[in-house]
């Protein structure tokens, strides 16, 4: 295992230097930000990247993401056009010694959440999703940090009814095409590939999305038979639901040495199905932490991890679910559960 920081470059307000002080730490996960989705990214902005992180003493071996365009979840227009600017980017990442690459292909909404700064009995806050508040929301008129803040009311409302109209059918073609096309250019510069569920796992505002549960991360793995074809099992996104148990996925698909990237933290499920970000401690939440990393550890998980979204603690402002603080301590907490299995299984 890997452990690893999100860093979203130099805009970033938490440094590189901040991040390399956090024991266990072997490299960040970043992106080029400068580009607009679907485009080639520059391949002097990805050498500058990885100089500035191997400076510190750090790696940039995952990238996360490398975002999909919306005519290729749609088999629409420039589609093919932004298919082949996918894998000059897979080309150019393995170039700069990039290992593995998330991306996820929920339609228009990336993660979602009904409030961004609940206040938690500690007195810190967190990221929520209270489902009455969610069924209120109008994802027109609307839009929050990983969304696509560039469609008008217009534009987003014809752009919903276009995935009411494919449906999950339509969607399952869709990400099929692409993976079948952008696959053997991973398998040749031995890049991993893995896809992130879609957070919460459950459609929103009507839009279907399909990586959701075991059945159908079975069926997504199924559409492509090498290894490079996988996952960032993330326990913040599939975990939330009761449905799925995330400890069992970590043993199955970590067993077909499918799960390239993790990404671990606790959430509280409530009654009637909503949730809430929690610390990473078992006892702050549903999932039992210990028994994820002792899934990866028996499953002998070598690829990376990241502690996934924080809280805000110690009065840090910034942006929600990528403070310095909480996300910190959930990363040495899950570095000592690790150290424990690891000598554990050396007596
Ligand atoms: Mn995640």
């Amino acid at each position: 295992m890997k452990m690893t920081f999100r860093w979203y470059g130099e805009s970033d307000s938490i440094s590189l230097d901040y991040i390399r002080q956090i024991p266990c730490m072997t490299g960040v996960v970043t992106a080029v930000y400068s580009v607009p989705v679907g485009e080639v990214w520059p391949q002097e902005e990805i050498d500058k990247m990885k100089a500035a992180v191997n400076a510190k003493g750090l790696e940039m071996e995952v990238i996360e993401s490398v975002p999909v365009h919306e005519d290729i979840k749609l088999k629409r227009g420039n589609y093919q056009f932004y298919i082949d600017n996918y894998k000059e980017n897979i080309r150019r990442l393995a170039k700069a010694g990039v290992k593995c690459i998330c991306y996820n292909f929920m339609p228009v909404f990336d993660w979602t959440r009904s409030r961004l700064d609940q206040p938690l009995p500690d007195g810190s806050n967190a990221l929520v999703y209270y489902k009455e508040d969610v069924d209120k929301m109008d994802p027109t008129k609307m839009t929050l940090p990983g969304w696509d803040a560039s469609y008008t009311p217009d534009e987003m409302s014809g752009l919903i009814e276009e995935y009411k109209k494919i449906g999950e059918e339509g969607l399952w073609d869709n990400l099929s095409y692409f993976i079948n096309e952008i696959m053997p250019v991973a398998v040749e510069c031995d890049v991993n590939m893995a896809i992130h569920p879609d957070d919460p796992p459950w459609p929103i505002f009507g839009i279907p999305r399909i990586i959701t549960t075991e059945a159908n991360i079975d069926r997504f793995l199924s559409l492509y038979d090498d290894v490079h074809h996988g996952l960032t099992l993330c326990s913040g996104s599939l975990g939330c639901a009761k449905f799925n148990d995330y400890t069992a996925m970590v043993r199955k698909y970590g067993a077909m040495g499918r799960i390239h990237f993790a990404h671990v933290r606790n959430i509280k499920i409530l009654e009637d199905g909503s949730f809430e970000e929690s610390g990473h401690l078992s006892e702050c939440g549903s999932l039992d932490v210990v028994e994820i990393l002792k899934a990866y550890h028996d499953t002998g998980f070598k690829g990376y991890l990241r502690p996934d979204h924080g809280r805000m603690i110690w009065g840090e402002t910034g942006k929600p679910g990528y403070g310095l603080y909480d996300r910190a301590l959930g990363a040495m907490y899950m570095a000592g559960i690790w150290e424990t299995l690891e000598k554990g299984a050396a007596k």
